[in-house]
């Protein structure tokens, strides 16, 4: 009986004190994430729109008709391995930062069963022997022209070379972004959500959470249930705020017949794409599900310097679209207008450009209130089994005294222990407060400044 008895409390006691153990409150990863999250975006406010979906559904292209210029790589075989985030500012540059020591352990060992073309590409590039040149390696800050930055971006992001490997994220600042973007709205291309690494397919996900607005890319030759996967999966990530994720089907000029096609395309997604774990409304599903053409409207946009290749690629486009193909020059605004690149862009700047900073305050606001909640409930949960461990306790004193001698856990322990809990939370409530005072009076001057 008293073993029973005791072994009960031997196990309570046993929870209690990995609840109350300091290093343990903190292994509360959710908690400590969320306010890591939140000091970031505190401190660093950005407004992130996040492109993301499998590797090759055209998500550099698309950026690149957003960004005017052809700055991302889209090589047929390279993939996009760094995260890459674009942003306007007065000067052209490429920062790029590396992996630490533990980031790149962590990264190796997330291996998949997928990762045998990983580590072929890995050590057909001799990647091995400079990697500890670039593991821990000091940011790289580079100015370099305009010209020269998708130069630049592809020795850090591209396959072909093995440096790419160890870049966790790139910078780059582009001095020739329209003035309707402003430099705080930063386009962030992803690498895909199915990487074979799962430490790499982590970094998108975490994205996808902290991103306001996410741009999934799906090809529109190819909506299947695979795509449907990857699309939920972002909804997933996301669910507090759906209304933040635009489906992209990309490749429309791919279609065999782009407007009709696609009008029954968007019919059948919008059927699988509204309702539990998806868009609301259908209204919301209407507005957020477009479909785009960014590699014919890239060509439109560079028609000047195009290879003969390329000519007959827009060519046959404008073949398929009835149009004069004699007089190819004169198509481009009605293709440039068919690849729906502008509708993009004038829905970047109404939605998200224009109220960037009364967005940003709106996220900030929930994400503080997400967390007041959660630390309280926390609290709560902490102070309510530590008063029931403290009666219980005191009742058994006698009973327990042996178990808690050999265990040398001592009633004080567990006081200070819930002070120490107590002093904890109080802190982090008073800093995530200091925070957002902090960030809403930033905003404010932001805005005051008409910056
Ligand atoms: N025809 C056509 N090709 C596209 C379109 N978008 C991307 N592509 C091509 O698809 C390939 C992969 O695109 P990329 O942007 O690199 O894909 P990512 O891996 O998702 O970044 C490239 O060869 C692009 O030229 C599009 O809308 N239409
Ligand atoms: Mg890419």
């Amino acid at each position: 009986m008293f073993n029973d008895i005791s072994d009960v409390y031997l196990r309570k006691i046993e929870r209690y004190q990995a609840l109350i153990n300091l290093p343990e409150v903190n292994a509360d990863n959710t908690i400590f994430d969320k306010i890591k999250d939140f000091i970031d975006l505190c401190t660093n406010p950005e407004f992130q729109i996040a492109f993301v979906g499998t590797i090759k559904t055209g998500k550099s292209t698309l950026i690149n008709s957003l960004l005017g210029h052809n700055y991302a790589s889209m090589a047929v075989t390279p993939e996009t391995a760094a995260l890459t985030k674009f942003r306007s500012s007065s000067k052209d540059y490429v920062k790029v930062n590396f992996y630490s020591k533990d980031e790149w352990r962590l990264l190796w060992d997330s291996r998949t069963s997928g990762a045998d073309a990983f580590m072929r590409e890995y050590n057909a590039l001799k990647a091995e022997t400079i990697k500890d040149k670039w593991i821990g390696h000091p940011p790289i800050y580079k100015e370099v022209t305009n010209n020269n930055i998708d130069k630049e971006l592809s020795i850090w992001s591209s396959s072909k070379y093995p440096e790419h490997y160890f870049v966790k994220e790139i910078e780059v600042g582009i001095s020739t972004m329209p003035d309707s973007i402003p430099k705080q709205v930063v386009f962030v291309d992803t690498p895909g959500l199915s990487d074979p690494v799962a430490y790499r397919s982590e970094i998108t996900k975490q994205y996808i959470r902290k991103a306001n607005a996410v741009f999934v890319c799906v090809d529109s030759q190819k909506v299947q249930k695979e795509e449907i996967e990857t699309i939920s999966s972002v909804f997933s990530f996301s669910s507090y705020n759906k209304e933040k994720v635009h489906i992209i089907a990309t490749h429309w000029d791919k279609l065999n017949n782009p407007e009709a096609d696609w009008l029954e395309q968007k019919k059948w997604l919008k059927s699988r794409l509204v309702g539990k774990g998806f868009f609301d409304t259908s209204e919301m599903a209407e507005e957020n599900i477009i479909h785009s053409a960014a590699h014919i409207y890239n060509l439109c946009r560079d028609f000047e310097t195009i290879t003969q290749d390329e000519n007959i690629t827009l060519m046959q486009f404008a073949l398929g679209m009835k149009m004069d193909i004699n007089n190819l020059k004169c198509c481009i605004p009605e293709m440039k207008k068919k690849t729906n690149i502008k509708y993009i862009q004038t829905l970047i700047v109404e939605k998200f450009a224009k109220k960037y900073e009364k967005l940003l305050a709106t996220d900030i606001e929930m994400k503080y209130k997400d967390i007041n909640y959660i630390i309280n409930r926390f609290a709560k949960e902490r102070q309510h089994d530590l008063n029931e461990m403290i009666t219980m306790s005191k009742l058994n004193i006698k009973e327990m005294e042996a178990k808690v001698k050999k265990q040398q856990i001592k009633h004080d322990d567990i006081m200070i222990g819930a002070q120490q809990l107590t002093a904890l939370i109080t802190e982090v409530e008073k800093s995530t407060q200091k925070r957002l005072d902090e960030v809403l009076s930033k905003l404010k001057s932001y805005r005051q400044s008409g910056i």
